[in-house]
């Protein structure tokens, strides 16, 4: 029987409330940081470092209601990325992201708040994908992020899947920012399928932009001179890095996100998609994970 959320509440430091839609979400407030999780998609919505505006961006526009994606922050993609392949019907970037998870533990330490939310296989998932599994996502709030992604294969037989922290990085205007880390990488547009050539030099944001990068393990750095912020963003066990912005066309498109929204944001992802998904064992557990740190520029 799980837990009651509100008896994992710590007064002051991580509280238990109905937020926006009156969705349930742990707010964390320590001399560190503020932050948001909440338990639908096990969503983090906002990370704010002490001296720092808010690290993460949602849309204005944002659906926040059952088996509907968060616009913004940092939706968990699983159990796979994207369109479902073998089912145009299928949710896109899978349905963890639609679901409640439940509320296993919140810990505070020296500063820290770590929220510790599961998602196990259910009869609704059970029609997409047939695999017995839990999620859990373990997010400590402090001067850094830390997002910990851990997948575990409960059935009896071994499956593949695909991941992603698909996390929106709030920006003072996306045609101003710098992208350095993944020059000479590889990467697929997901706009045509094209495999372009690598390029030299940091990634400008100039029209639209949705990249999978390939086969990189390395950090990737934010450069926003207009709040004056480098966001550096590094990777445990994540093979690919999505870079994106809809820009204006698409902005318009997305419903759940303002016609004049798309200048405030870029996507910087962690992820294993497509032929890098990863393979696990009954009983294997498999973790990815980003951690997110802010300097001033
Ligand atoms: O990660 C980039 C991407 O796959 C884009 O193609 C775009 O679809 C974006 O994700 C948003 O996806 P969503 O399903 O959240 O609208």
């Amino acid at each position: 029987m799980p837990t009651d959320p509100q008896k994992l509440s710590i007064p002051n430091i991580a509280e238990v409330l109905p937020a926006s839609g009156g969705l349930p979400a742990v707010r964390v407030t320590t001399k560190n940081a503020a932050g948001t999780i909440y338990l639908h998609g096990g969503h983090v919505t906002s990370w704010t470092p002490v001296g720092n505006k808010d690290v993460l961006w949602c849309s204005q526009k944002s659906n926040y209601e059952a088996e509907k994606p968060i616009r913004g922050g940092v939706p968990i993609c699983f159990p796979w990325f994207g369109k479902k392949a073998d089912d145009p019907t299928g949710p896109p970037h899978g349905y963890a992201r639609l679901m409640p998870w439940e509320l296993e533990s919140i810990n505070h330490q020296d500063g820290e708040v770590t929220v510790t939310v599961a998602l196990k296989n259910n009869d609704a998932g059970k029609k997409w994908w047939p695999h017995d599994f839990i999620i859990r996502h373990r997010v400590t709030f402090g001067r850094e992020l830390a997002m910990q992604l851990e997948v575990t294969n409960t059935g009896h037989h071994p499956f593949t899947f695909q991941e992603a922290q698909h996390t929106y990085f709030a920006v003072g205007d996306v045609r101003k920012v710098r992208v350095s880390g993944l020059a000479g990488v590889n990467y697929r547009s997901d706009i045509d399928g094209s495999l372009a050539k690598p390029r030299p030099g940091d990634i400008l944001i100039t029209a639209e932009t949705d990249r999978i990068y390939l086969d990189t393990q390395a950090p990737v750095v934010l450069e926003d001179p207009s709040l004056n912020r480098r966001i550096t963003m590094n990777k445990l066990n994540s093979k690919n890095t999505v870079i994106w912005n809809p820009w204006i066309a698409k902005a318009k498109n997305m419903p759940d996100f303002g016609d004049d929204e798309w200048p405030e944001m870029i996507c910087m992802e962690t992820c294993n998609v497509a032929e890098f998904g990863p393979k696990i064992l009954p009983n294997q557990t498999h973790i990815m994970a980003t951690r997110l740190r802010v300097d001033p520029l």
